[in-house]
């Protein structure tokens, strides 16, 4: 039996973003009292679809549809804007940025990722999806008003690939590998100088 790969699929920020995010990290750890695993800026993403864990044959046949369905997509710019927490801002065990500019082209890109995935197997979740990117979990809920009054804005990206990630959980904490990187189209670019 092939051996299982525990995966996601993603789109990463930028190097200046994750400065930005690693400043804001360290201005939060300051206003915790509670424990908190922040993720490291280097790993922060925006996850799109969860794939959990799938053969290699799979990443390899999301591969190939993927390149396919989003061949036409274009590139777009980013910004993250806004802190929130899951489930609730009372009773949080997650603590994200928000996708402010370009969280409509993120919403049809996930769209797009899951309702090709779909066709090869994949059952997405339930909940709607809400664009975020995730900065740090907590063991047991708690209550995390505080962020209402940190205001965060990064600057703009923009958004050129998807990534099908692998996820290796160790004690020290997951670290994500890039498997697969698939370019959206810069055509809306290119036909302006051709
Ligand atoms: P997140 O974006 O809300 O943090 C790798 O674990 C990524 O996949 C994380 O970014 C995580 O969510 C996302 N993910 C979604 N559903 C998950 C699940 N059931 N277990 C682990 N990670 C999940």
């Amino acid at each position: 039996m092939s051996e299982k790969i525990r995966s996601f699929v993603a789109v990463d920020t930028s190097v200046s973003v994750r400065g930005e995010l690693a400043r804001l990290v360290k201005d939060l750890e300051v206003k915790t009292e509670f424990s908190v695993k922040w993720v490291k800026p280097e790993q922060m993403h925006i996850t799109l679809a969860f794939l959990g864990e799938v053969t290699s044959e799979f990443v390899q046949n999301a591969e190939s549809r993927l390149k396919q369905s989003i061949a036409g997509f274009p590139e777009f710019s980013c910004q993250l804007a806004g802190l929130g927490a899951f489930p609730s801002v009372n009773r949080a065990r997650v603590i994200w940025a928000g996708v402010g500019t370009g969280a409509d082209r993120v919403i049809a890109l996930q769209r797009e990722v899951v309702q090709t995935l779909m066709r090869i197997g994949f059952v997405p979740e339930r909940r709607p999806f809400s664009p975020h990117l995730t900065l740090g979990r907590m063991r047991v809920p708690v209550n995390v008003q505080f962020i209402n009054s940190v205001s965060f804005v990064s600057s703009e990206w923009r958004v050129s690939e998807l990534i099908i990630y692998q996820s290796e959980l160790h004690p020290s904490g997951p670290v994500y590998t890039p498997l697969v990187r698939l370019q959206l189209s810069t055509a809306e670019f290119s036909s302006g100088k051709l």
